[in-house]
């Protein structure tokens, strides 16, 4: 097998300093404005400022996958379970997309240029079954984190091998991570390896310590 996700050792090397820090903001409700833009009205959510640079937030993992090496399954609550190679990755129809990025530790980044595969065609391809109502994302690193079928049909939501022009760096989550414009940033798995249907929920990192379960900046849905 080429995930390493499920190998010892790996949630033992992350930053437990860091993330003992950000259960605290979670505990302590840290940013929260108490001023939701239902509206939309500001492009810039509530609590947020817009920076020019785009910082790195992971678990202080970051592997690194040869491409030949890196692997896609779609799997689970599907009718046509996928392991594709990058490759035949790359050679599913590509699509630009333009978004905005929010981060639950209060920076977002305007205008960020992707290329990858949206997610309503790898949908196509693998055929969820109707009970398939929610999605775990899994990375190399051991990172998961969760969300629903239908956020994940969005019409902006991607793989994406490219921004700006250029493969995502490895820092970023190269080769191909995942993009939910729409929730907090930290939905949006790096270094994805395996997207899994289920029909119940199945809360993942940061979800089981103390973030929201969804995570929609103008609500404020930050922790839980
Ligand atoms: N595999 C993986 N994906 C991850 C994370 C992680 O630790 N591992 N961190 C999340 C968090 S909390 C954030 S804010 C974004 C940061 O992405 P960036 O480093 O490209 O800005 O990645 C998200 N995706
Ligand atoms: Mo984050």
């Amino acid at each position: 097998m080429t995930d390493e996700s499920d190998s010892p050792g790996l949630i033992g090397r992350i930053r437990d300093k860091l993330i003992r820090s950000k259960q605290e903001w979670a505990a302590e409700g840290r940013l929260i404005t108490g001023r939701p833009d239902l509206g939309h009205v500001n492009r810039l959510p509530p609590g947020q400022k817009e920076v020019k640079n785009w910082p790195v937030l992971d678990l202080g993992v970051q592997p690194d996958i040869a491409p030949e090496k890196w692997r896609l399954q779609v799997v689970g609550l599907v009718e046509n379970p996928i392991a594709l190679t990058l490759d035949q990755f790359k050679a599913l129809p590509q699509q630009d997309f333009v978004s905005d990025i929010h981060c639950v530790t209060s920076w977002s980044r305007y205008d960020n240029h992707w290329q990858g595969v949206s997610s309503k065609a790898l949908l196509d391809l693998v055929k969820p079954k109707p009970e398939a109502k929610h999605i775990v994302f899994h990375a190399y690193d051991g990172y998961t984190t969760n969300v629903t079928t239908r956020v994940f049909a969005d019409d902006n939501v991607l793989l994406a091998h490219s921004w700006e022009g250029k493969p995502i760096p490895r820092d970023h989550g190269g080769p191909v991570r995942v993009i939910i414009p729409d929730w907090y940033f930290w939905k949006s798995a790096k270094w994805i390896t395996r997207i899994v249907f289920h029909a119940e929920d199945k809360p993942g990192f940061w979800e089981t310590r103390g973030y929201h379960n969804e995570g929609d900046p103008w609500k404020e849905q930050r922790y839980s």
